[in-house]
């Protein structure tokens, strides 16, 4: 850990792929935090906190479909080995993910406050929806576009928020000077499409957290339909703006109408 200066942080990245890494640490406002000591980084590969011996990572999705999901197991035993290492330094827990909120300047000033941040970067289709739901303090977007996977998001949020954590940048540039200190509001930009649906896979049941009902039932129209009102109540809460510019069916108009009517107002 750095020494304790006024401000420092230490990233520990969940990744498959470690070696995504090795280059931007070596290089740039990350190689100059690290040599100035004001953040640390630490990577691990998701592979060493699996309890088989194929290393598994991922499985089949409940309810069929495309590719694979990551598994949920091996995120909560990577996160809780790191979180019991250190169980008096608070942290904030990370998925890296396009359904998340967007990172803006202001979000990086304010990440940028914490001392711990664990950054999850999944891949193939999904993440088991329970990472989301009972492991990550935040999902953060880097913006509104599908990538191969969560490490583009969280190499860009290091770079972001190290540049914010002061003796980073040199005396002739100031990250507060930035001309995107000004834009902290920006709204996303034009976006095509809605959310993505939640994810599961094997366990059925994950410390009583269970898979929906309707995606072990194999009735594959009533899976579909329930994926589709999924993303579009995901979408209605979580980023209504998208519904303004995406191309909705008549069924999706009325899967809205019902959602509308049957929920609160959307949490901005
Ligand atoms: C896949 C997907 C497909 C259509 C609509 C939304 C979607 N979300 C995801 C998703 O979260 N995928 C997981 C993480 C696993 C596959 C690779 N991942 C990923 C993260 N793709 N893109 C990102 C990402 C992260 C941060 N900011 C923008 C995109």
């Amino acid at each position: 850990m750095p020494a304790c200066g006024p401000r420092s942080v230490l990233f520990d990245v969940i990744t498959i792929f470690p070696e995504f890494f090795t280059s931007i640490l070596e290089h740039g406002v990350l190689k100059r935090g690290r040599a100035g000591e004001q953040i640390e980084i630490r990577i691990h590969d998701l592979r060493e906190a699996t309890d088989d011996r194929h290393h598994t990572v991922d499985d089949r999705p409940f309810g069929g479909g495309p590719g694979m999901v990551f598994k949920p197991e091996p995120v909560f035993r990577a996160v809780e080995r790191l979180k019991e290492a250190a169980p008096n330094e608070p942290c904030r827990v990370v998925l890296l993910t396009p359904q998340g909120r967007l990172l803006t300047q202001a979000v990086a000033e304010e990440l940028s406050r914490e001392k711990r941040l664990v950054l999850i970067c999944g891949r193939y289709e999904g993440v088991d929806e329970r990472v989301a739901e009972h492991l990550a303090t935040d999902e953060i977007s880097i913006g509104d576009y599908v990538l191969a996977g969560g490490e583009l998001g969280a190499a860009v949020l290091m770079e972001t928020v190290t540049r914010l954590i002061p003796g980073v940048l040199g005396n002739d540039s100031s990250a507060g000077q930035d001309s995107f200190a000004a834009f902290d509001n920006l709204g996303a930009s034009e976006t095509q499409g809605i959310l993505d649906c939640p994810h599961y896979t094997r366990p059925a049941d994950l410390r009583g957290w269970k898979v929906p009902e309707v995606l072990l039932s194999g009735n594959h129209e009533e899976i579909r339909r329930w994926r589709r009102r999924q993303a579009l109540e995901k979408t209605w809460r979580k980023r209504p703006d998208l519904l303004e510019c995406a191309s909705l069916s008549e069924e999706d108009r009325e899967m809205l109408e019902e959602i509308r009517h049957a929920a609160p107002e959307p949490q901005l």
